[in-house]
């Protein structure tokens, strides 16, 4: 039996080539450092996984933004496993990413060491390794039911048995536009490792039959958007026979230089007004320790805005870009009090609720304002639809 532990890696997420563009319409620069530390981690990864003797590479899927990368893109992810023939890559394409016959995927240029599942699903089978590798690419963007159940062929225990797939794992009511896999599917069974791509997010749940594996996502090695707050870098394992009925994983994650996307929640249920704003934003608002690459802030606003309150986006960005960040964005899911500005068609009945809504600010404690001022909003679209 194998004395030395195998070294492998997990990916999924990457995007690269993403355009940043909605950045890029506010803060041209910033969005070219990010693109230019995307561009650069691809080396970084590579150079990281082979440092961490790491001989197997597995990619869960969009590695690309887009199933036609830019060709730069695609030759930096060429060349930097090029020059590492002794890590062997295995890539299953994700729903950014499909695997076109005449996409990336593809192209000639792969090395051997790269192997690209296709969508009718393979199984690669590393000796030299003691790893097995099932799997298959997605064939298009949008696969509302997940086809690939492994083989029949029991893969030998003296095998690591790795399954690679981008799927949406339990996803809501069991569907999904991106192959919906439920973690009690009795085919999963068969596996050490069903390592995921698609939730943007590390998780890790354990398999209840077979080899008693577990399904994991490593979540993003690097951001690209608020969705990745939770990226945490380059997740590798040692992988040893458990001496029972399957193998043992024991992950640790590299962290990797990059940019920061932070999303931090403010409940605007008990501010009554904009000083007190202010100062709980500020107090919120701190930027994190250590942190060496740019720094992004979702600022998201919550609960029941009291009528009162004057809440000026542009003013609260400008103030916290102030304490550090790089960039913050404001993402109001507050209730807003009924408008009643300029041009609606409101008349005397609207104009009472509109006082009324703003004396119950003053007056009433704001989790009853929250309710009052609801059903007001009520009774204006009423009277809106009267007047209509
Ligand atoms: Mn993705």
């Amino acid at each position: 039996m194998r004395q030395t532990p195998i070294v492998l890696a997990l990916i999924a997420d990457w995007h690269l080539g993403f355009s940043f563009a909605g950045i890029a319409r506010r803060d041209p620069d910033l969005a070219r450092q990010l693109r230019q530390q995307q561009a650069a981690s691809v080396e970084t990864v590579f150079r990281r996984a082979e440092e961490a003797g790491v001989r197997l590479l597995l990619i869960a899927g969009d590695l690309f933004d887009s199933a036609r990368p830019a060709p730069e893109d695609l030759l930096r992810v060429i060349d930097a496993a090029a020059a590492r023939p002794h890590l062997t890559v295995v890539l299953a394409p994700g729903n950014h990413d499909p695997f076109y016959p005449d996409g990336y995927a593809a192209d000639p240029r792969w090395p051997a060491s790269v192997h690209r599942l296709a969508p009718e699903g393979g199984r690669l089978v590393f000796p030299e390794l003691g790893v097995t590798v099932d799997g298959a690419g997605f064939a298009q963007m949008i696969e509302e039911e997940n086809r690939f159940t492994g083989f029949r062929q029991p893969i030998p225990p003296s095998q690591l048995a790795v399954c690679l797939l981008h799927a949406d794992l339990d996803p809501p009511g069991g569907r999904s536009l991106y192959r919906p896999l439920s973690s009690r599917e009795p085919w999963l069974g068969a596996y050490d490792l069903v390592a995921l791509g698609h939730q943007h997010s590390p998780l890790v749940r354990q398999i209840g039959s077979g080899r008693c594996g577990e399904l994991r996502y490593p979540g993003p090695p690097l951001a690209t958007t608020f969705v990745d707050a939770q990226a945490k870098g380059l997740w590798l394992a040692e992988a040893r026979p458990s001496g029972g009925a399957g193998w043992r994983l024991d992950w640790r994650v590299l962290d990797l230089p990059g940019p920061r996307f932070v999303r931090r929640t403010l409940d605007l249920g008990g501010v009554r007004e904009d000083r007190e704003l202010m100062a709980r934003l500020v107090r919120l608002a701190a930027v994190p320790e250590r942190a060496a690459g740019p720094c992004l802030l979702e600022l998201v606003l919550e609960g029941a805005r009291v009528p009162e309150l004057v809440l000026d986006e542009a003013l609260v960005e400008q103030r916290l870009g102030r304490l550090g960040w790089d960039w913050v964005q404001v993402a109001d899911r507050s209730r807003p009090a009924p408008q009643f500005g300029a041009g609606h068609a409101a008349g005397g009945f609207a104009q009472l609720l509109g006082e009324a809504a703003a004396r119950l600010g003053e007056a009433e404690p704001p989790e009853r304002v929250a309710g009052a001022l609801g059903r007001i909003a009520s009774l204006l679209a009423a009277a809106e639809a009267e007047n209509r």
